[in-house]
């Protein structure tokens, strides 16, 4: 809803009509003689030689999966192989006019992308670059298995170490290309430009937008390729990614250098199954699917479709696309039609399709057509082309040897470090910024009005004993913003974006006060793709920048579940420790808002490994939490509670700091010291178990210890262990359901850990097993002060001439568990 932006009745209701240009399809038709002068017959031999390797490479999978062995080498591979036979003059097309500095992103059929990109950046890069790289990817682990002996070229050493690299992956060993953690359907080797493959289909279609988000914002030279499948045009990450790549706003909004399309190609590897349902004709309506670009935009997405079984016309198409990305009108749809031979996977017994229908695309095998054209035409004799197919099959069977053995290709070693898959999970690093360029900014520090405005207020909320009034006191808002704004003026890669991030001052008014700093570029709305807030953020992280991608409520996160469950967390374990993610994505619980805006999801993101979970709930610990979460190299999720965004800081004496600080992340915070009861609250719920905490003083003598969580992944519980030996007891309280909490698993391991200095059961409060009520009757679902009384009486310690309001008895538990409410 930028204001420049002047919505015409007049315009936009005029009588008119949506006109479509046509689309081609396999238009290319051009002979070797013709492109002589195009390409040197070295290049010819080249795309001949890159296409017979994979194919190679795959069949020898294909045996070991099916047969054990590979012309008498042995081996078992227990894990996934999904093949690419019959698509290798698609891939070599697709990644000939590809350097380092493009990237690739794939799928869990992507070993023939990773190999022909391998080579192409192989044959571009030069000797002392290659020797650089892989003397130092891992500590040169991978290049000393396939250097022992080698006589070679350091290109032809290349290609062995690739070849290795990806080999050692799939079958999860520690030289390989990820430490054995991403293995098949997961391998990358970004050196090379190759990133991460994706096994949920569909997966790369926004992550890789966050590629190119990141190229474009960060003036880095290159393109991205997003190579999906031709059945993933059926997933919502793909559609995301698309919105988020097309929205008007790069072209219309952006300014200066800015201004222009992103450097995407979604290519849809389009060969024509999605495991075996037939996307034409059965599972999908487009027909051809380059059809659909013509509905995203009015370019069109500049789609067509071309001949993936013609390394040539996808040269070709590629040439010509690789110019519109670089005049910035990207983003362009390919779809390369091209024909799985080989199964889905190799027990796929192909019970969807013909013997015809395999053997009508046999008949015309990309790499026998390609030789055969090569030899008539006279780039080369038959000889030549045998020979080439001679060395590869050499050079599989040394690959396999060494990438089978255990001895030299070791597996991760868990029995002398049992935590080994641990230090993967979090990088753990303190990096103030991740470029040095100087951040772009549109004004001073002191120039902004929200800076000036929050000058002028009370950094601590109590003054001369009274509580200041709401607009004069420094509120949680405040401490998120400033932090959010002091980062953006050290870190120049620093993003954030979401919905209503930019005019309207974010959905809750945090980041009011940064659309007048910022540009377009490091600050913007996107369309309401959830899943792709959290995807493009994903892909912006691997590629080196820090991103702040905010879904207005936290009921939302749901609509990026796999965004946040599958790809934030894992891909810096499943890069074996190589790529870093400075994610720091911003949720609000809500409150108000009934059932669908108003959970607390904490327990979902906790459960899933590799991501930090952050819930603050004063002004003093949003600001410190936010600032380590920054500094950091993790994804974070920072949950924030709409209920306290006024609130001005009530525990901090010393009022929020106006200069940088930190609080580490995983450290509770004693809120106010006790002697007969803890009581451990995440978020707001902080204020609940206050008040409760001056009624039990007041009304019944007893003293509580508050402990507030703040962080709940990682979480230090030692303070919390300290606090019961002293009290005994302990009442954990929080919004969040009460059933399947993560204050349900941190009474579980208090119970554990602190057993023998407990003189009654670990007690959660939390909201009812229910679906969030309207406002009016919040009451009787949000934990309250006096249902923490209730659970105290109840189960801790009798509390003299307590009246009962919400039954904590045992034989209300029951009933309740029985009834699953
Ligand atoms: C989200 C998701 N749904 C289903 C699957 C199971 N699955 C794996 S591959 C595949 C078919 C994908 O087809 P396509 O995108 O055309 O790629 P292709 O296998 O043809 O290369 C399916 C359904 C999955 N991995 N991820
Ligand atoms: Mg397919």
């Amino acid at each position: 809803m930028p204001k420049s932006e002047f919505i015409d009745p007049s315009v936009v209701r005029k009588k008119s009509e949506v006109r479509f240009d046509p689309i081609p399809v396999n238009q290319y038709c051009k002979s070797i003689q013709e492109e002589k002068v195009r390409y040197s017959t070295g290049q010819f031999l080249n795309i001949y030689r890159d296409m017979a390797i994979i194919r190679e490479f795959e069949s020898m999978l294909n045996l070991i999966k099916t047969t054990g062995e590979y012309n008498g080498i042995g081996y078992n591979h227990p894990g996934p192989a999904h093949l690419s036979i019959g698509q290798e003059a698609a891939a070599v097309g697709m990644a000939f006019h590809l350097d380092e500095k493009d990237y690739i992103f794939g799928s869990h059929r992507s070993h023939g992308e990773i190999l022909a990109k391998g080579l192409s950046v192989i044959e571009k890069m030069d000797d002392d670059r290659l020797v650089h790289i892989m003397s130092t990817y891992f500590n040169g682990d991978c290049l000393r298995v396939v250097e022992k002996g080698h006589k070679g070229t350091v290109k032809e050493l290349a290609i062995d170490f690739l070849l290795y690299g990806t080999l050692a992956e799939i079958f999860g060993k520690k030289y390989g290309f990820n430490r054995g953690m991403g293995g098949s359907m997961h391998a990358f080797f970004t050196p090379f430009g190759i990133y991460p493959n994706n096994a949920i289909v569909g997966g790369s279609g926004d992550i890789s937008v966050g590629a190119a988000l990141y190229k474009k914002v960060n003036r880095q030279q290159g393109i991205v390729v997003a190579n999906i499948g031709d059945a993933s045009m059926g997933c919502g990450p793909v559609w995301e990614g698309i919105s988020f790549a097309t929205m008007d706003q790069y072209t219309q909004l952006w300014e200066g250098e800015y201004k222009g399309g992103l450097p995407l190609i979604f290519n849809f590897m389009n060969n024509q199954y999605g495991m075996g349902g037939q996307t034409c004709g059965e599972t999908m309506g487009y027909n051809i699917l380059a059809r659909i670009g013509a509905g995203v935009n009015p370019e069109q997405m500049y789609a067509e479709r071309v001949d993936g079984y013609d390394p040539l016309a996808v040269m070709d198409a590629f040439e010509r696309k690789i110019k519109v990305l670089k005049d910035k009108k990207g983003p362009v749809l390919m779809d390369t039609l091209t024909y799985r031979i080989s199964g889905h996977s190799p027990s796929d017994a192909s019970s969807y399709r013909t013997k015809e229908e395999i053997d009508a695309w046999n008949s015309q095998d990309s790499i026998i057509a390609f030789g055969s054209k090569l030899v008539e035409d006279q780039i080369t004799d038959q000889g030549t082309l045998d020979d080439i197919r001679s060395i590869i099959v050499e050079r599989t069977e040394k690959i396999l040897r060494l990438a089978g053995d255990i001895d030299i290709s070791p597996r991760l070693d868990l029995v002398d470090d049992p935590n080994a898959i641990g230090h993967y999970m979090f990088t753990n690093e303190s990096i103030e910024k991740f470029d040095e360029r100087k951040p772009e900014v549109k004004h001073s520090w002191d120039e902004n009005p929200r800076v000036q405005q929050i000058k002028k207020k009370e950094r601590f909320g109590y003054k001369d004993g009274k509580i200041v009034p709401k607009i004069k006191a420094y509120n949680f808002r405040d401490g998120v913003f400033e932090a959010i704004f002091d980062r953006y003026y050290k870190d120049p890669t620093l993003v954030a974006f979401g919905e209503e991030n930019r005019d309207w001052g974010g959905a809750f008014a945090v980041y009011r006060g940064l659309t007048e700093a910022l540009p377009y570029n490091r600050l913007f709305n996107t369309s309401i793709s959830e899943g792709a807030i959290v995807g493009v953020a994903t892909g912006y992280g691997m590629c080196g920048g820090r991103a702040i991608p905010e879904l207005m409520y936290c009921d939302f996160l749901g609509r990026a579940g796999d965004e946040i469950f599958n790809q934030l967390s894992k891909w810096q374990a499943m890069s074996g420790g190589y790529l870093k993610m400075p994610v720091i994505l911003r949720v609000s619980v809500g409150s108000k808002y009934g059932a669908q805006h108003s959970q607390d999801w904490t327990s979902i993101v906790s459960h899933i490994p590799g991501l930090k979970v952050v819930f603050p709930a004063t002004p003093y610990d949003a600001k410190g939490l936010m600032n380590a979460a920054l500094q950091g190299s993790d994804p974070v999720v920072f949950f924030e509670s709409q209920r306290i965004y006024d609130i001005p800081e009530l525990f901090h004496e010393e009022g929020v700091p106006e200069g940088y600080y930190e609080i580490e992340i995983g450290e509770p915070d004693i809120k106010k010291p006790g002697k007969d009861i803890t009581i451990l609250s995440i978020g707001a719920t902080l204020y609940k178990v206050t008040e409760a905490a001056d009624e039990l003083e007041k009304n019944y003598g007893i003293s509580a210890e508050i402990i507030d969580a703040r962080s709940l992944v990682p979480f230090n519980y030692d303070p919390v262990i300290e606090s019961i030996k002293k009290t005994g007891r302990i009442l954990l309280a929080s919004d969040a359901c009460e059933r399947g909490s993560i204050l349900k698993d941190m009474s579980a391991n208090v119970t554990e850990l602190a057993f023998d200095y407990l003189d009654a059961p670990p007690v959660v409060v939390g909201s009812r097993n229910w679906i969030t009520p309207p406002y009016e009757m919040e009451e009787y679902f949000f934990p309250q002060v006096r249902w923490i009384l209730d659970a105290i009486h109840q189960k801790i310690l009798p509390l003299d001439g307590h009246k009962i309001f919400n039954d904590f008895s045992n034989r209300e538990k029951l009933d309740r568990a029985k009834k699953g409410v």
